[in-house]
C-alpha cells in the first residue's frame, strides 16, 4: 500500500502494535531480505518504509514485500524521512515506534530488548553496538575518531555514559514520537543532535546494548569530509540550546 500524508486526517485510534520506522533510500538491493527478516521475526509489528525520493524501486519491493510505503517526490536525507516516519505514526495512533535501517545493519532480534527498556520506563531507547564488552563491531579509523569526538560530546551535554551516539537504531515512546514529529532535525548527524534534543526536552533516554551486523550492500552516508563543518555546526547549536535552555523552566507535562 502506498499512503500520502496530505490523505484525510484518521482518527487516532490507540494502536498498540509497534511500528517499524525504515527510511530508505536506493535500497531495493539489501530491502526485500530486511523486510522479510521483520515478517519472520517481529511479526508483532507493522512496518513503515519511507522511500526518500529513491531513483531505484525501493518503494515497489517494499510494496511487493507487503510495507506500508511513503514515497517522498524528492530526497529529504535521513532527518526528513524520519520525521515523515514519526508524522504517521502519531497521526495513526501508534503508541511505540522502532528505526530501523533498510541496509541489514540492525537485527529483527533485538527490537524486543528496545522495547523492553521502554517498558522499564524509559523514553527512548538507542541500540548500542560499543556497549556490550562482547562487541567486536569494527569501524574504519576516520569514522572511528568521529564516533570518540561525539561521544564525548554526548557524555559532556547530557552527563550519561553513552557509547553509540549516532546508532540509528532506536525505539521510541509516544511522547517522544509526538516530540520528533515536530522536531526531528534534518540537518547532518542529526541522529546525535536528536539524542541530545530528547534528552534536554526532559525526556529519559537510556542505551541498550544490541547486536548489529556492519553493512550488507551500498555505501555508508557517513562522509568524512563534511564532518568538521557538521561538527562545528552541531556544537554551535547545542551550545546555543543549552544558553536558552538556562533561561527557561523544566518541562512539566511529561508522563
Ligand atoms: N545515505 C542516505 N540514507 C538515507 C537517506 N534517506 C534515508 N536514508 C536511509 O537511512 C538509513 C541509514 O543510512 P545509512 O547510510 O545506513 O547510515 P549509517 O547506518 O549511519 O551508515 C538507511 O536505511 C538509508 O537508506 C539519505 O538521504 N541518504
Ligand atoms: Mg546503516
Amino acid at each position: 500500500m502506498t499512503e500520502t500524508l496530505s490523505a484525510a486526517r484518521p482518527p487516532e485510534v490507540p494502536q498498540d502494535r509497534p511500528i517499524i520506522i525504515i527510511p530508505a533510500w536506493n535500497e531495493e538491493a539489501p530491502l526485500p531480505g530486511v523486510l522479510h527478516a521483520l515478517d519472520e521475526l517481529a511479526p508483532d509489528c507493522d512496518v513503515l518504509v519511507i522511500s526518500d525520493g529513491s531513483t531505484d524501486r525501493t518503494a515497489e519491493v517494499a510494496a511487493a514485500a507487503g510495507a506500508t510505503v511513503v514515497e517522498l517526490p524528492y530526497n529529504l536525507g535521513i532527518g526528513g524521512a524520519l520525521r515523515t516516519g514519526f508524522r504517521y505514526a502519531v497521526r495513526h495512533g501508534y503508541q511505540r515506534g522502532v528505526q530501523f535501517d533498510a541496509d541489514g545493519q540492525h537485527d529483527a532480534t533485538q527490537i524486543p530488548v528496545l522495547l523492553s527498556a521502554l517498558d522499564d520506563g524509559a523514553h527512548m531507547a538507542v541500540g548500542s553496538r560499543f556497549a556490550a564488552t562482547s562487541s567486536d563491531y569494527q569501524v574504519g579509523k576516520a569514522r572511528g575518531f568521529a564516533m570518540g569526538l561525539l561521544r564525548f560530546t554526548v557524555r559532556r551535554f547530557t552527563g550519561k555514559p553513552f557509547t553509540d551516539t549516532s546508532s540509528g537504531f532506536r525505539a521510541f515512546s509516544r511522547p517522544v514520537l509526538e516530540f520528533f514529529a515536530d522536531t526531528y532535525p534534518s540537518e547532518y548527524m542529526e541522529s546525535v543532535e536528536a539524542l541530545l534534543m530528547a534528552h534536554r526536552a526532559g525526556f529519559d533516554v537510556r542505551e541498550v546494548p544490541v547486536v548489529m551486523r556492519e553493512r550488507q550492500d551500498g555505501t555508508a552516508s557517513n562522509r568524512n569530509v563534511k564532518l568538521l563543518y557538521h561538527y562545528t555546526r552541531l556544537l554551535l547549536t547545542l551550545t546555543a540550546g543549552a544558553q536558552r535552555r538556562k533561561a527557561r523552566p523544566e518541562r512539566s507535562d511529561l508522563p
